[in-house]
């Protein structure tokens, strides 16, 4: 027993020698100076030694086991501090690999179109008013001129809700009428405005024509305002918006809350006037609807078209930013598809 706890000794200690990890260090501890350890065993086990040796092994033994437990501590310490530096080792920043990209998030491009319109007609000296998305039938159709059953209500396909007389609004004209009797002052005020939203229409869905889209209203309402007034603020608005070369053009067209009515193209930015794709080879792309304030707007807003009168018109924010970036489909404006957007 006695060569079997030298060898014991010598064996465990060579081990410990070897070890390299925390883990492989308490592996050891238990297998020998555990409970169940090779040298508690044979502390254990002493029982069976003549009386004679029992002494001196017991003496030997404990020995034995202090200078294994010493040496235990000394590897630990070595162990630890190799642990360490290799964990720091693991850890360093490697200034050579590229950052981390922190993902940001960005304007919807009708925003970022938005926008803009807000600042070039906020320098032309426009205000925002804003206007119910939820309107009435008289608002939207009767007081802009359009009598009920009169065929031009075809002209805007409309969705309407559960409560009678109360629909979805088809454009923001209808926010004419509310800025005039708000701001009007009984019809003694003049008005410039711009009224931005969201319009809806029960129509087949298209790559041009979406069932909800957004519409920029202009009302401007004063004493002396000519139609060389709406094509003057036009035409400026065309330069900031297009660049200082655009080109703009009116085309007389109908609505039942303007007389005159016209269109209003601007020459294709992409082609030059020569003709494109985006222009379908005509040259010009149209912006807006506009004309002069009917007289039966202007006194169902509350002023005498005798002594007042206004331009008005309304445009399509998307269909603008269509052109701006030659993006071939309405559809992607709504659909949230982060490919879409994430090019803006
Ligand atoms: C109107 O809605 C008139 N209220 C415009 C107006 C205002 C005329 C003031 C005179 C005075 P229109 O239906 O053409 O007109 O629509 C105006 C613009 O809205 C169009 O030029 C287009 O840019 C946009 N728009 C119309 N329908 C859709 C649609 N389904 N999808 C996307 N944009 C549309």
């Amino acid at each position: 027993m006695q060569q079997q706890l030298e060898q014991t000794y010598q064996q465990a200690l060579a081990d410990l020698e070897h070890i390299q990890s925390s883990d492989a260090l308490r592996e050891w501890e238990l297998k020998i100076l555990g409970q169940k350890g090779a040298i508690t065993l044979m502390l254990r086990g002493i029982g069976q030694l003549a009386k004679e040796e029992r002494a001196a092994f017991g003496k030997r033994a404990n020995e034995v086991r202090d200078l294994l437990a010493t040496a235990y501590e000394s590897r630990a310490e070595l162990v630890q501090e190799h642990e360490l530096a290799r964990s720091l080792e693991e850890g360093q920043i490697d200034v050579t690999l590229p950052g981390r990209a922190h993902p940001t998030g960005g304007l919807h491009p009708s925003t970022q179109t938005f926008r803009e319109l807000y600042r070039i007609w906020g320098d032309m000296g426009f205000q925002v008013f804003r206007s119910r998305d939820v309107e009435t039938d008289e608002m939207n159709f009767t007081l802009l001129n359009i009598p009920e059953h009169h065929p031009a209500r075809d002209m805007w396909d409309t969705f309407y809700t559960t409560t009678p007389g109360m629909i979805l609004r088809t454009h923001t004209s209808p926010g004419q009428i509310r800025a005039m009797r708000e701001l009007g002052a009984e019809g003694t005020q003049p008005i410039r405005v711009i009224l931005p939203g969201m319009c809806y229409r029960y129509e087949q869905i298209t790559a041009r024509s979406e069932m909800q889209f957004h519409q920029l209203e202009g009302l401007a309402i004063g004493r002396n305002i000519r139609m060389s007034d709406l094509k003057g603020t036009v035409t400026e608005f065309a330069r900031r918006f297009y660049g200082a070369n655009a080109k703009v053009r009116f085309r007389a067209s109908y609505f039942p809350f303007t007389e005159p009515s016209m269109e209003i193209d601007v020459e294709c930015f992409l082609c030059g006037g020569q003709g494109c794709r985006v222009c379908k080879y005509a040259g010009w792309l149209e912006i807006a609807g506009a004309g002069m304030v009917h007289p039966t707007v202007l006194r169902n807003g509350g002023y005498d078209p005798t002594q007042w009168s206004g331009f008005a018109f309304g445009m399509g924010p998307e269909r603008m930013t269509m052109l701006k970036h030659g993006i071939q489909d309405i559809r992607y404006f709504w659909s949230n598809d982060l490919r879409f957007l994430e090019q803006f």
